[in-house]
């Protein structure tokens, strides 16, 4: 470290910046040509041990070689010089790419993609896809000919003024504490913050609450348990309520861990019986893997951890996984073409990072290592935790998609900021969580380095 951070340099770009747009959500500016691996080199010369990872969208570190040359390639200039409108005129390799890329990786039983810009869109054009899949199977029940006359006069007038039956009366469930990105329908789901939707107009639609653990897990089971029984009372009630409403539930939303609103995790027999109240419903489960997608948790998909009975019907992704998308069941599928569209429906340019990115993780086998380096830094977390326990409590996580508690919000903040000034960059979450988002190259010596770190920290708090 050479400076306070932000140090000068930052500080004077930042009154730059800000004179042009509302810029106080800056924390540095970085050098990215400098930055290397874990080490994130700011616009003052410092390096940084970044475990936050551009909140958690950094696959393998910075300028990783294989994705350097990936994105120099003859093939890549040319995506990013014609870009495509992807709806329209793909590429000639597009179908290939989507198979032997995104397909490979694919949920088990999701086989059909769709590519998208980014996480909030990628939710939004999900909610929409359920809304399609839901009325459709209402149509069919009422024993409408869908391939003959998909839509009556009277739906086709009513949806150009926003009114039903055309635009229905429908809603998606998701959990207080959500975060499912910021666009209007995916804001309507997300509950972390009322600086997000303050004085935006939104849905009347149901908001369960998401299970809060008590921990050590193993001491607190069965209270956990019932914690579960709660929620999913909740969930079941207000489907009832809003069937009543006449806004039934199309769809559930919601993520493996719920990141934004504090890392807070529920068990794998939630999920599973979460996934049974949907079916018995008749409503689609959305898993949003947005932020814990694409191997920090030790597997791609964090719901591979939940041994679901049959596949979630849709999975939302972006972050790590470098192009936003979904992936979802053929019965997920919009019977007519032209309904989740937009100009660039994603960007085949992301695609050739992250067939790079999913090369790397399997030869370097960074999926064990997330799992091993997860492991030592909770291990050594939780040592800090007995050693600190007035200033951290809850230690838990999955590799190294891994949070802790501290007593109070202003308290996390400050050894947070104490924390960067001594080189280690992590973020926060929820009221008081602190959250490690590493790149999937951190390794035991960097776990070794931000260990020392913290403690260091813990031990100047008073
Ligand atoms: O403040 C913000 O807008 C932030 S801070 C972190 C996020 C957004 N995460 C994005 C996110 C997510 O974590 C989950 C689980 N779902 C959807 C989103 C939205 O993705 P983006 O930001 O790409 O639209």
């Amino acid at each position: 470290m050479v400076t306070k951070v932000p140090g000068p340099k930052s500080n004077e770009l930042l009154k730059e910046l800000n004179a042009i747009q509302q810029a106080g959500s800056v924390q540095l500016f970085s050098d990215y040509r400098r930055s290397l691996g874990n080490y994130l080199v700011d616009a003052d010369g410092n390096v940084i041990l970044d475990l936050f990872t551009q909140i958690s969208s950094v696959p393998l570190g910075y300028n990783h070689p294989a994705l350097v040359k990936a994105a120099t390639s003859p093939e890549a200039v040319s995506a990013m010089v014609n870009r495509p409108a992807l709806g329209m005129f793909p590429g000639a390799e597009w179908p290939s790419k989507l198979k032997s890329v995104l397909l490979d990786v694919a949920p088990v039983g999701l086989k059909q993609v769709t590519t998208m810009a980014c996480g909030s869109c990628s939710n939004e054009n999900a909610y929409k896809g359920i809304f399609f899949w839901y009325r459709l199977k209402q149509r069919k029940e009422q024993g409408v000919d869908v391939d003959k006359t998909p839509f009556s006069q009277e739906d086709m007038d009513s949806c150009m003024v926003n009114q039903p039956p055309g635009a229905p009366k429908l809603s998606i469930l998701s959990f207080k504490g959500a975060f499912h990105g910021r666009t209007f329908g995916a804001l309507a789901t997300t509950h972390s913050k009322p600086i997000h939707k303050m004085d935006v107009p939104s849905f009347d639609w149901p908001i369960a609450p998401f299970p809060l653990y008590k921990y050590p897990l193993h001491e607190n089971a069965a209270e956990n348990k019932k914690e579960d029984d709660r929620c999913l009372e909740q969930v079941e009630s207000l489907m009832e309520d809003w069937k009543n409403k006449k806004m039934p539930v199309a769809g559930i939303v919601v993520e493996p861990i719920q990141s934004e609103g504090g890392d807070h995790h529920a068990s794998p027999e939630f999920f599973q019986r979460l996934q049974a109240i949907a079916k018995k419903n008749g409503a689609a489960l959305l898993i949003d893997e947005v932020q814990t997608g694409g191997g920090s948790t030790g597997k791609i998909w964090c719901h591979e951890y939940f041994n679901l009975d049959s596949p979630p019907d849709i999975v939302t992704f972006s972050k790590k996984m470098s192009t936003g998308g979904f992936y979802h069941t053929a019965e997920m599928r919009p019977q007519q073409s032209y309904r989740i569209f937009n100009t660039w429906m994603g960007d085949p340019s992301k695609l050739l990072v992250l067939e790079s990115v999913l090369g790397v993780i399997k030869k370097d086998k960074l999926l064990e290592n997330a799992q091993v380096t997860g492991e030592m830094t909770l291990k050594g977390i939780e040592e800090l935790q007995n050693e600190f326990p007035h200033l951290l409590s809850a230690a838990r996580g999955r590799g190294t998609f891994i949070a802790m508690n501290c007593p109070t919000g202003r308290l996390r903040d400050d050894i947070l900021s104490r924390l960067r000034n001594k080189g280690v960059q992590l973020g926060g979450c929820g009221d008081s969580a602190i959250r490690m988002r590493p790149s999937l190259v951190y390794q035991p010596h960097h776990a070794n380095i931000f260990l020392d770190k913290f403690r260091e920290v813990l031990k100047e708090t008073n």
